[in-house]
């Protein structure tokens, strides 16, 4: 098959590794199957188990929600080994640094065991049990007889949404989160806000979505919908780390607050337009003081993203205020000097509110300094393998995201390229690879919303899944094929329309 699947028809063929998608790092199959007939399939906890009645919510999760109905018997799942007591777990929020090892076995006798260091990876542990479980010739549940050991490459694996070019319902932003853990992606980058809209609603600042927002009541995430995001992903190990992007893409954020924004100048005037962030005013460090500290009460993850990506400069050039800003400073024409100057007191600001903060490249490239914990956001493509040895050689951890710009659309079988990735292709050390932490696939909203976004991300976003979760050397472009059109064709099961990947047919079509 050519890269567009083009000329050669290949049609899906079963993989020895069956529907398992991301690939589990071990796998021990065997011809042995058991069936799963009869009435009551159950999970529970063993008696070994530290993870006590609030646990309950594992069961519930993997099989209401994913709508896996197992309508059978003997096949006990023990969820064993928790770390600590109960399920507090569940009330941590899962973070980026734990590697959470889970194990299954379907050994000879009627039950499979689960073990699990941390909750969040007996979550990844149902769903990979999910997984193994497939429809006989007569329409019968079986599971064969696997041994799985299983962790993940890279802690990051996100995904980007974008909720300011369109508005995204609090329903698809919730459906997007379940099929994120069905692909075991751990990061929910929320891009809320940006130049077209503002939907965030601020209790701090109201007038922002207030009239910054495309409808100041239906277009807005209200402070109940931003916790039911963050509460539906957590209980699927899934952070939330939301964007507020400054200086630039802030357009719509100058409706609501006055003097925020540089006003630009046609010659000795004000033209009545803006452009980024002010940065000379002390009013903006005190907004942006009380609006950090509003948002790191209202996301719990240790982690912000603050942007700072394409800053045009154009209008900061023109104004006279600035203009004479620049020369008491020092900074000549060199207008990034200016933008490192904003981005350092807005670093500092967040800092003090104990949030660790991600940012795009260009704040690195531009030589502004960082806390040491700083997540560099790689996002230009081009020349991704210097710019990734510049930023681990520099010390800094980093996530990659310019190969996996999902947004871009075209003929064939993309998800090719994007599984065909190698986040650690480029010249570095030993000390330096330890420093890629994952990646992102990027959906910007310009050409999406609730009609077209999860057809055009999944299962592309699946290729990425794969990537950072799987071993490297999980590399056969055939068999990952024919397992991820099997998955694909369970995601439609579950009522998730993902689009296919070539000329198909599902098996569940035919019931
Ligand atoms: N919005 C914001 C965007 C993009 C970025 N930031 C973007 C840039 C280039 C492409 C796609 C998206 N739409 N805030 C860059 C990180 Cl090709």
């Amino acid at each position: 098959m050519n890269d567009n699947g083009l000329c050669v028809e290949l049609v899906a063929q079963s993989s020895r590794y069956g529907s398992l998608w991301p690939l589990p790092q071990k796998v021990q199959l065997s011809d042995v199957s058991f069936k799963l007939t009869t009435s009551s399939f159950r999970i529970v906890d063993a008696k070994e188990s530290s993870a006590g009645p609030s646990c309950k919510h594992l069961t519930f999760l993997n099989f209401s929600c994913h709508c896996v109905i197992f309508s059978t018997s003997t096949f006990v799942l023990w969820a064993t080994s928790f770390e600590g007591n109960e399920c507090d777990a569940f009330r941590d929020q899962p973070t980026r640094d734990k590697q959470h090892s889970p194990s299954l076995s379907v050994p000879v006798q009627p039950f499979a065991v689960l073990k699990a260091p941390k909750v969040w990876g007996a979550l990844h542990g149902l769903e990979t049990f999910s997984q193994l479980v497939y429809k006989d010739e007569f329409g019968t549940k079986n599971i064969n007889q696997t041994t799985i050991s299983d962790f993940p490459r890279f802690a990051h694996r996100g995904i980007l949404l974008d909720s300011s070019r369109h508005f995204l319902p609090i329903k698809v932003i919730l459906a997007n989160l379940e099929t994120m853990a069905m692909n075991k992606f751990n990061v929910f980058h929320w891009h809320i806000v940006d130049d077209q809209s503002f939907p965030y609603l601020s209790r701090t600042f109201p007038q922002l979505s207030q009239k910054g927002a495309y409808h100041p009541y239906t277009h807005v995430y209200t402070p109940a919908d931003v916790k039911m995001v963050i509460e539906f992903a957590r209980l699927r190990g899934i952070r939330v780390v939301p964007e507020y992007d400054t200086p630039g893409h802030t357009q719509s954020w100058g409706k609501g607050q006055a003097d925020l924004l540089t006003p630009c100048y046609a010659g000795s005037k004000p033209s009545g337009a803006f452009g980024p962030v002010n940065p000379i005013l002390n009013t903006t460090y005190d907004f942006m003081t009380q609006f950090f500290k509003e948002i790191s009460t209202v996301f719990p993850d240790a982690y912000i993203h603050l942007g700072g990506d394409e800053v045009d400069f154009t209008c900061w050039k023109s104004n006279p205020d600035i203009q004479k800003f620049m020369e008491q400073q020092g900074f000549g024409q060199d207008y990034s000097k200016l933008e490192s100057f904003y981005i350092q007191k807005l670093l500092n600001i967040v800092s003090t509110t104990n949030k660790g903060y991600m940012i795009w490249q260009e704040v690195f490239d531009n030589g502004v300094k960082l806390k040491p914990d700083t997540v560099v956001h790689v996002w230009i493509g081009g020349a991704t393998d210097e710019e990734m040895h510049k930023v681990t050689g520099a010390g800094y951890t980093t996530i990659l995201s310019a190969p996996w710009y999902l947004d871009y659309i075209s003929y064939g079988q993309d998800w090719q390229k994007y599984y065909k990735v190698e986040p650690l292709s480029f010249n570095g050390t030993e000390e330096q690879k330890k420093l890629v932490i994952g990646g992102e696939a990027c959906l910007w909203g310009e050409y999406v919303d609730a009609t077209n976004l999860t057809p055009r991300l999944w299962p592309r976003a699946s290729a990425v899944a794969e990537r950072l979760w799987s071993a490297k050397d999980v590399t056969d472009i055939s068999d990952a094929f024919n397992r991820l059109s099997a998955h694909r064709c369970r995601m439609v099961e579950r009522d998730i329309p993902a689009e296919p990947l070539f000329s198909s047919y599902c098996p569940h079509e035919y019931k």
